[in-house]
Formats: structure tokens, C-alpha cells, sequence
């Protein structure tokens, strides 16, 4: 990273800058949890946020989309409240997606909620003052990938069916893109991270990704960059994102070349299966389903970031707030065995995870029948082992080869029996 800072005080103020950027990272591992929002003009339309593509809407049509956009009952305090009942320690908002209307007031650009909707507000500065003052991290998803720009030339795999020039200047494409992210990172306050989309339209394009992310660096060193462009990371960014997958996994393809590197992991994922609104998709996951995502992503040293996708009229939808109000519920037991915690030394396994903080190892059974549970040979003894809720006692049979846990059945919880080995030594 390069700052711009007076040549004398240089190396102390980029120190200090790299400290808080290690920092921010730390913070980001021990978060553990976050709310992911999808919310733009395309939930007029309730066929979630790819319905320009999907329908070949073509500019002159989807441009007729936020006279309709209305969003009166947006609140953003009972957004960031909801969070934060949920457990959830930072919110990630669209900001731009694919189809380019930038949700806030950016003044590089006409096509942007003020300037278009009769609402005429900007809902990412009212979010942002709302989560400075609740104590939530704030987080902004960019989309690269532009259908709506015509300097987003030449053309990636998507928005063929838009009905833009076959022309248009990219290097100026590029600098609208990095004045809107200037904008973002100035106009905002404190912003924890800029979640990058849509790389992989155009992967053999020159996105001057090393001038992009020191815009933002130069502008906020703890901001950290993460770009789902689903390869191992590139140099300037903070974390790395997964797509519908723990990382290591490619059951929803969106990982076949992403190797895991040394970052911060954050794995992405939708409540029912649409990222922006969709009226129609009933398909949703269980608290149990949810909450074993969360741990399951803990175990595997990530953090789990869950979408929403609000209605248009600014009401998010009862079936995703009974659910967060259920996890955040379970939260509030099970917290310690999640928030703070790094990747425990057992790796995950099909009947569960462990995660670790200081001298404890949560052993976080999702799915086992049997009595007793097998553990690899740990590199510390075990001095108690009990349930982290109600602290029934485990019993724990120590070998050469390993450990055996009885776990009481009535100890057993409905969606991951935690048990606690604390450890003589560390
Ligand atoms: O195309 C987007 C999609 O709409 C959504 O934003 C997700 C979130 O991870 N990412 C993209 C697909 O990789």
C-alpha cells in the first residue's frame, strides 16, 4: 500500500495506517456475524436483483423503474435494531448493484435514487448515522460490473440484451467508478469494508484494481477490501469472500478457482435463495438450518454474512425477521462460543465443528446420534468438559489415539450441542 502522507512523518503515519488496517481484521475475525442487504429499484419489480438480464429489460424500460420506487416506510433505525437483535455486529448494503443505480447521493452520476425517485433521499447516509449511533459496523457491496454505464465498454459475458452503444471510453468507466467510491468513503464516516462484485464479467479486462483499492486505503487504511471475483485474493485486498459455500467448498459453483488464501473469510448467504426481494420465492431456510450455517462457517475460521432482501416500500419481509429474531435468541446463549473465537484445532467434520478462544475449545455437535463422540488426540489435556448451556458435566475419556466424549442426553440442544474443554495449558 502506498499513502499519501509528507515524505518526513511517512513511515510512522503508514505504520500506524497498516496497524489499523490489522486491526479492522481482527475486529472483522471476532465480529463473526453479519447482515448482508440487497435493496435497489429492481424490488419494484419483486424478481430479485437480476430481473434486468433475466427479462432483457432494456435501459429505456428499466429507466421507468424509480419513478415507482417509493420507499416511505424505510426505517433505518429498526434496520440496524433488527441487525443487532439478530447478533449481528456489521450490515453490508448494496450501494450500486449490476443494473448501476448508485442508492445513494452520488453527484458523478445521474442516475441515482435523489435524482430519480419521488422519495429523493439517501438511504445509505440515513443507515450510516444509524449504525454510528447503534454501534454497528457499516459496510459497503460496490458492483464493478455496470448494464446501465455505456463507458463500461467493451462489453463483459452479461447486460447484452440492455441496448447500449457499441461504444464507450472504460479508462473513464474506471474513474467514474473510483469517484463514486471516493464519495462513499468521504461522505459516510467510519466505513468498514467496500465488498466488491462483478469482476468476473470482465476477467481478462484491466480493471486497475492496485489504483482502486488504494483510492480507498488513502482515504480510510481500516476499510477493508474484499472483491468476490471468486479467485484466490489479489494484492491490496483485506479479506476474502465465498460465495453460497464455506470456503473450501464448490457445491453452488460460484468457487471452482478460488483457492483459500491467509485473509479474513467471510462466507455469503441467502435466507430463502433470491439475494434482492423476490415476492415470489418461498423457499426458506430454517432457524436450524441458519444457525448451523453460522457455526459451521465459525469452525471453518469464517465469518457468515446473511442477506436480506427488503420489500420496496422500505419493510423487510416477516419471515426473514423471525428468523433473525430466532438466531439472535440463540446468540444469546450460545455468543461465547461464536463471537471472539478463531477456528478450533479439530477441523470440521461431517457431525460438526470446533472453535477456540483463549483455553477453551467449543465442540459444536450439529449432527450426531451416538452416545459417545470421537476426538483426535488433542495438543493439550483437557481439565473440564461440560455443556455450555445449563454446564452439565461431559464425561471424557483420554487415550493415545484420542478422546471420547459421553454427552448426557438430556444435555443434547436442538441445534448444536456445545460442549467446553477447557484446557489445563496452553
Ligand atoms: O451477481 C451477484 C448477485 O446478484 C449477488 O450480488 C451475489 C452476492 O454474493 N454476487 C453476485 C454473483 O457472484
Amino acid at each position: 500500500m502506498c499513502f499519501l502522507f509528507p515524505l518526513l512523518s511517512r513511515s510512522n503515519a503508514q505504520s500506524a495506517q497498516y496497524s489499523d488496517n490489522l486491526a479492522a481484521r481482527r475486529w472483522f475475525q471476532d465480529a463473526k456475524f453479519g447482515m448482508f442487504i440487497h435493496w435497489g429499484v429492481y424490488s419494484v419489480l419483486q424478481d430479485g436483483e437480476w430481473v434486468m438480464q433475466n427479462r432483457r429489460i432494456r435501459i429505456a424500460d428499466y429507466e421507468k423503474l424509480p419513478a415507482q420506487f417509493n420507499p416511505e416506510k424505510f426505517d433505518a433505525a429498526a434496520w440496524v435494531a433488527l441487525a443487532k437483535a439478530a447478533g449481528m455486529k456489521y450490515i453490508t448494503i448494496t450501494s450500486k448493484h449490476h443494473d448501476g443505480f448508485a442508492m445513494f447521493d452520488s453527484q458523478v452520476s445521474d442516475w441515482t435514487i435523489v435524482k430519480r425517485t419521488p422519495w429523493k433521499k439517501d438511504p445509505l447516509k440515513m443507515l450510516a448515522d444509524e449504525c454510528h449511533k447503534q454501534g454497528i459496523h457499516l459496510s459497503f457491496y460496490y458492483s464493478q460490473l455496470d448494464w446501465h454505464n455505456p463507458d463500461y465498454y467493451p462489453r463483459g459475458r452479461t447486460g447484452e440484451s440492455a441496448g447500449r452503444p457499441d461504444t464507450g471510453d472504460w479508462n473513464k468507466y474506471l474513474e467514474y467508478q473510483d469517484a463514486q467510491l471516493k464519495e462513499l468513503l468521504t461522505n459516510y464516516g467510519e466505513i468498514s469494508g467496500i465488498w466488491f462484485d462483478g469482476w468476473w464479467d470482465k476477467p481478462k479486462a484491466d480493471w486497475h484494481l492496485d489504483r482502486t483499492y488504494q483510492v480507498i486505503h488513502s482515504l480510510q487504511p481500516q476499510t477493508l477490501v474484499g472483491n468476490n471475483h471468486h479467485q484466490a485474493p489479489i494484492p491490496g485486498e483485506d479479506i476474502q469472500m465465498f460465495e453460497k459455500d464455506l470456503p473450501g467448498r464448490n457445491t453452488a459453483g460460484f468457487n471452482a478457482e478460488q483457492k483459500i488464501g491467509n485473509l479474513p473469510m467471510e462466507t455469503a448467504e441467502t435466507v430463502n435463495t433470491a439475494w434482492g426481494y423476490n415476492a415470489t420465492d418461498d423457499h426458506f431456510k430454517s432457524t436450524r438450518e441458519l444457525v448451523q450455517y453460522l457455526v459451521r462457517a465459525a469452525g471453518n475460521n469464517a465469518n457468515f454474512l446473511l442477506n436480506i432482501g427488503p420489500r420496496p416500500d422500505g419493510t423487510i419481509q416477516p419471515e426473514f425477521v423471525e428468523r433473525l429474531h430466532q438466531m439472535g435468541e440463540w446468540l444469546s446463549q450460545y455468543g461465547d462460543s461464536i463471537y471472539g473465537t478463531r477456528g478450533g484445532p479439530v477441523g470440521p467434520r461431517p457431525w460438526g465443528v470446533t472453535t477456540q478462544k483463549d483455553n477453551k475449545i467449543y465442540v459444536h455437535v450439529l449432527d450426531w446420534q451416538e452416545p459417545e463422540l470421537p476426538l483426535p488426540r488433542l495438543a493439550h489435556p483437557v481439565r473440564a468438559a461440560y455443556t455450555l448451556n445449563g454446564h452439565v458435566k461431559v464425561d471424557i475419556s483420554t487415550s493415545e489415539r484420542g478422546s471420547m466424549l459421553t454427552v448426557p442426553a438430556h444435555a443434547a440442544s436442538e441445534f448444536d450441542t456445545v460442549i467446553v474443554l477447557e484446557l489445563a495449558e496452553r
